[in-house]
């Protein structure tokens, strides 16, 4: 990907791990529905969401103020199997879960102050696979990356794709489970 440097490891965790983190995660972590306000009117996010962290690292996403909560056993877990792997310390992690078809991200880039010139994002997934989208955000001429986000899978995004690139999960009318998505960031 040209102005991009993105890696992916598909099966990155096995999948009896997975099917485990899946439960633990769906269960136990403190998932609430966050509102955005566009031209003052508040809107609910289609997709419930959760802030861990080191802690007074706090953070705001799409506007909203967002302190941790602390690590717990399992996110530490995961946050040293993708450190080995990147090469870097993560300081905190939004979860994000996407309960049906219907819940989505739309078009963004993970750009905030915050996440320093290069922000490096280490994102896991696990449940049912759904389509990350990349698009560049002024060449015309490239054309749009689709990585299906499998269970288990490590997405590594570095360098200066957050610069140029954004990137989505769209909407699906297909019957599809539950999905769980982690996206480790580094707050400065
Ligand atoms: O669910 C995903 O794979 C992407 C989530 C995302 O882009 C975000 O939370 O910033
Ligand atoms: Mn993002």
């Amino acid at each position: 990907m040209p102005d991009g440097d993105v890696l992916f490891y598909e099966k990155f965790f096995d999948r009896p791990e997975s099917d485990v983190l899946y439960k633990v995660l769906r269960a136990h972590i403190g998932w609430q529905q966050d509102t955005i306000k566009v031209y003052g009117k508040s809107h609910p996010l289609p997709r419930l969401t959760a802030w861990y962290g080191d802690f007074g690292k706090s953070y705001t996403y799409s506007g909203i103020p967002m302190r941790p909560h602390p690590w717990s056993p399992e996110l530490l877990k995961i946050k040293q199997r993708i450190e080995a792997k990147a090469g870097v310390a993560f300081s905190s992690v939004l979860l994000n879960l996407y309960r049906t078809g219907q819940d989505s991200v739309s078009w963004h880039r993970d750009d905030e102050l915050e996440l320093g010139k290069n922000p490096i994002i280490g994102s896991v997934s696990f449940g049912e696979t759904r389509v990350f989208q990349l698009r560049h955000l002024t060449r015309k001429d490239l054309h749009k990356v689709d990585i299906p986000l499998t269970h288990g899978s490590f997405l590594l995004m570095r360098g200066p794709t957050q610069h140029h690139w954004e990137h989505q999960i769209p909407k699906t009318s297909r019957a599809v489970k539950p999905r769980i998505n982690l996206t480790f960031r580094v707050i400065r």
